[in-house]
């Protein structure tokens, strides 16, 4: 990607497709020479007044300067825009076609089109939003459920970068009062107390400790995990993905060996996107489909990040339960059992499938929607720790493991510290510690690191 700022960049901001209106958006030092090569004001206008509705007509920049919509512009002047530059958008009619004409004249007029996210990424260059904010901008416009939406405008608000900036100038102050201590030590510059050097270590850890323990939560809200269904034929498998989706998504008939393809759909899990796939019933067959359908459920059982092994309570298990229950075993992820049909006599204790596998056992039964227990089995499974309503959510792999270096480098420091060691041993796990957490909010951030955070965006945000 380029770091060149001084180009002036263009991009359909609006989802492809016909809609209301299509937006063409430009953002840099020539967003308003280029819009006016293309635009016909109405009345008597020259140059387009600042955060001013124009009506305009959009032509062909080239001689006869065909029309080609008739809309509004709009000019945001730097640097109090989104991006930090001018920026010019082009409101017209929401038709594919037309606004791709509209970004295609705005292109032969000057602009050249924008990369995925490079208006985002340049609202962080221009010091407009920092790193963690730029990246909830995508996590906005992709959130999944309702939880994970809070959790987006939350960061994009700023509050996990304030907490994680807080922490940052801790670090800073203490590092520069020992650096003082190191280069001044002939001179009159007291000490750090070791004491108060020792609480700020602790504190900054506590905080940092608090803030990651709603990190897995923060996380799945945010990508959700992947459930697999696995048992042998007939076991109701697929009546628990219906009951489950509370729809009728997957076939369910009395006929072992029903479901043959992989069926994928999502449920809400409190605020987490869980996507659930019902699969062929494991067992050995001389149907040439139903032994692809068996593989495809080999696939998904290791794609996926839970196992349910689905058995049926109300008869006798059966050898393809127990090879079942040796793959889901093999697969080594995190598993649960489902005893299904309970609303039948059932054939066999429930303690018998501690015997099977090693994992919590839940019972239900589908015919009759009563699946409860495998949410709270699911829910079970994530723990119950929260993000911290005022130090905001890490809802990012990538925040969580510079959160989790900071921590390393900050215990270095603590244990220079505990063992006397002279103030430069501290210092380096402080500036260890200050450099994670400004991977965060973006000031020790690479050019690699924003090409691949930035790429991850659509265009035209
Ligand atoms: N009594 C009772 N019957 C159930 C229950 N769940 C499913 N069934 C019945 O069991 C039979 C098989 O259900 P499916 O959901 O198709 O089972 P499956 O595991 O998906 O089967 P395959 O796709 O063939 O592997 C159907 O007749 C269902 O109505 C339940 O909780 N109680
Ligand atoms: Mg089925």
């Amino acid at each position: 990607m380029t770091r060149a700022l001084t180009d002036t960049i263009a991009a359909i901001a609006t989802a492809p497709g016909p809609g209301g209106i299509g937006i063409v958006r430009l953002s840099g030092a020539e967003a308003r020479g280029v819009a006016e090569r293309v635009a016909r004001f109405h009345g008597d206008v020259e140059h387009p007044r600042a955060r001013y509705a124009h009506r305009v007509d959009v032509v062909d920049p080239a001689p006869p300067h065909a029309a080609i919509d008739d809309g509004l512009l709009l000019y945001m002047p730097g640097p109090n825009s989104y991006t930090g530059e001018d920026v010019i958008e082009l409101q017209g009619h929401g038709g594919v076609l037309v606004t791709t004409r509209v970004l295609d004249a705005v292109l032969r007029a000057g602009a050249r089109p924008a990369e995925p996210g490079e208006f985002t990424l340049r609202a962080f260059l221009n010091g407009r939003l920092d790193l963690a904010q730029a990246e909830a901008v995508a996590d906005l416009v992709a959130a999944p459920t309702a939880e994970a939406l809070a959790a987006a405008a939350d960061q994009l608000g700023g509050r996990l970068s304030g907490s994680v900036r807080d922490l940052r100038r801790g670090c800073l102050d203490l590092m520069a009062r020992l650096e003082a201590e190191i280069d001044f030590a002939e001179e009159d510059v007291p000490p750090v107390p070791r004491d108060e050097m020792r609480r700020t270590l602790e504190r900054i850890d506590e905080t940092l400790e608090t803030i990651l323990a709603g990190a897995d939560l923060g996380m799945l809200q945010r990508h959700g995990f992947r459930v697999v269904l696995v048992g042998s034929p007939n076991v109701g498998k697929s009546s628990l993905m219906n009951a489950l989706l509370a729809t009728d998504r997957a076939i369910v008939t009395e006929v072992p060996g029903t479901t043959r393809d992989v069926v994928e759909e999502s449920f809400n899990l409190d605020g987490i996107p869980v996507r659930l796939s019902d699969t062929a019933g494991l067992r050995p067959t001389d149907d040439p489909v139903e032994r692809v359908g068996v593989d495809r459920s080999g696939a998904a059982l290791a794609a996926a990040d839970v196992a349910a092994l689905v058995l049926d309570g109300s008869r006798a298990l059966i050898d393809a339960d127990h090879d079942a229950a040796r793959r889901v075993a093999e697969a080594g992820k995190a598993a649960i059992v489902i005893v299904n049909k309970c609303d039948l006599a059932s054939a066999w204790a429930i303690e018998d499938a501690g015997g099977l596998i090693d994992a919590p056992v839940c019972r239900t039964s589908a015919i009759n929607g009563e699946v409860d227990g495998v949410r709270e089995a699911l829910r079970a499974l994530i723990g119950d720790g929260a993000p911290h309503p005022d130090l905001g959510t890490v809802a990012s792999l990538r925040h969580k493991q510079a959160l989790e270096r900071a921590r390393e480098e900050l215990a270095g420091a603590r244990e220079a510290a505990a063992s006397g060691l002279p103030a430069d041993f501290i210092a380096i796990g402080l500036r260890g510690a200050v450099q994670a957490l400004g991977e965060v909010t973006g000031e020790s951030a690479t050019e690699d690191l924003l090409d691949t955070i930035f790429a991850k965006f659509c265009i035209g945000k």
